[in-house]
């Protein structure tokens, strides 16, 4: 079992889609909105576009959108599922075992999919489906198996895999494992370009010190998100911000200068007795589309990847599949405004956050009870930004917790520490979604859940107990 079994499972089913597209079948492609999702929808769009089939896109934000609609499609329509699916087998079965699905995901299975159906995802062969590879990259590289042209897509993959964060476990920032090998074949084609250095936002276009500030992953207290003090850090340095008239970007500053504001920050983090190591994470591989104009934040990959975040977090994700797809111009100021926005609101909540006030420390989790401060859309990438801080314990997974109508939306992240001793939050979040009447599921890393508004406490006693339980044994 391998990345080898995994080609092979993707090049069988391949036959199979070319003829239901020979054969006329219309297609609708669900696909998630956060940036993996929204990659894996416009990989698939333009697969299906380039082969002449006719196709419908939708976007959904949880399972039930997708259960709701299956009912209402005509019969010939095959249903593609991208980011979302693998999961929720036993659903699907249950309710449309004689409807034609294609599920092309990464995250972790709940149960057997039926005979008759594709299922493609890297966990049935051993592979990694946190780290290896991305829903984008599966998509892809089904893509690659249809016809050869869409090796154009691979810059696309890449953006996928580093929406997930699939590189955040590697010392180096580095995506490994499958998605190494897309990277290796956009890099031959001539559409990405890799280099090391360091990782702030906006390197090539932002004003030094808005650039700084930008930066969330690492998340840098007092300094994520507040331009005033990235100013006074970066003074204290005497960092030049201005040539003559001009800003100064950070691609343009010397090795010297890069140093002295790595080394200043670990001595920042120090002084608040932050640990300074969280700054390791700001070097690493940077990649960057060839073909994208220097000045957009399509050029690197990971900012490529947060544009579509915000978008598809704020109920633009036709925006963020249309750049994906290929689409600028208009469509990329439009959502070049979408970032902004979601930048500045997400800030915002993590002020709120940082100040621990509904932080709560149970025997094994930490849980943070975000209410109705939190929109719910953002409590994925806030979680992330979280545990990529210094402020959460290493031993003890955090669950964020949103509120919207009845329903309450938890999202969950644990350290590498934590997967090594053997805790799988996908499965923590799926049982004790299961036990009060929710819904749950994802990798070992990160995993998330929607569950009645009624159960929240019970909820949050069920993680305690399962991931105590798990890291027991
Ligand atoms: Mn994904």
């Amino acid at each position: 079992m391998g990345y080898g079994e995994f080609i092979s499972l993707i090049n069988d089913s391949t036959d199979k889609i070319r003829e239901f597209i020979d054969h006329g079948n219309s297609f609708i492609v669900f696909y998630h909105i956060d940036a993996d999702g929204l990659s894996s929808g416009a990989i698939s769009s333009v697969m299906l576009l380039r082969a002449g089939a006719r196709f419908i896109t939708r976007a959904v934000r949880s399972i039930n959108e997708i259960l709701e609609t299956i009912p209402y499609l005509q019969s010939d329509t095959i249903a593609l599922l991208t980011d979302i699916g693998s999961g929720y087998l036993s659903i699907l079965r249950e309710k449309f075992h004689d409807k034609q699905f294609i599920i092309l995901d990464h995250h972790q299975p709940d149960g057997e999919a039926e005979k008759h159906w594709i299922h493609i995802n890297p966990h049935l062969c051993d592979v990694d489906g946190a780290r290896d590879i991305s829903s984008s990259g599966i998509t892809y590289l089904v893509s690659k198996s249809i016809s050869e042209e869409n090796i154009s897509l691979s810059p696309i993959a890449v953006v996928g895999a580093l929406g997930d964060l699939q590189d955040k476990s590697s010392e180096k920032r580095e995506l490994g494992g499958l998605n190494k090998m897309i990277v290796e074949e956009a890099v031959k084609s001539g559409l990405l370009k890799v280099s090391d250095d360091l990782l702030f936002y906006g390197r090539s276009y932002r004003p030094i010190h808005l650039a700084l500030a930008s930066t969330t992953s690492p998340y840098i207290p007092g300094i994520s998100g507040s331009e005033a003090h990235a100013v006074s850090f970066l003074n204290s340095l005497k960092i030049r911000l201005k040539e003559d008239d001009r800003w100064r970007v950070f691609t343009e500053l010397s090795e010297e200068e890069k140093k002295i504001i790595y080394n200043g920050l670990m001595k920042y983090l120090s002084s608040l007795n932050f640990s300074p190591s969280i700054v390791k994470e700001l070097v690493g591989k940077i990649y960057e589309l060839t073909r994208e104009e220097e000045w957009t934040p399509l050029k690197d990959a990971r900012e490529f990847a947060s544009l579509l975040n915000a978008c598809g977090k704020t109920g633009n994700e036709w925006i963020g599949l249309a750049i994906a797809m290929g689409a600028r111009g208009e469509i990329l100021l439009q959502a070049q405004k979408i970032l902004e926005e979601y930048k500045r609101r997400l800030s915002e909540v993590l002020d709120y956050l940082i100040r621990r006030e509904n932080w709560q420390e149970l025997k094994h989790i930490i849980a943070i009870n975000g209410g109705t401060a939190i929109d719910e859309r953002m409590v994925s990438s806030a979680s992330s930004i979280l545990s990529s801080s210094d402020l959460l314990p290493e031993d003890k997974p955090l669950v964020m917790l949103a509120i919207s109508g009845d329903k309450v939306k938890a999202s969950a992240r644990a350290s590498m520490k934590l997967i090594r001793m053997g805790l799988n939050l996908g499965l923590v979040m799926k049982k004790a979604a299961d036990r009060v009447g929710g819904v749950g599921g994802g990798h070992d890393i990160a995993a998330g859940a929607e569950i009645p508004l009624a159960k929240k406490t019970m909820f949050l006693a069920e993680v305690d107990a399962i991931v105590g339980e798990m890291l027991k044994s």
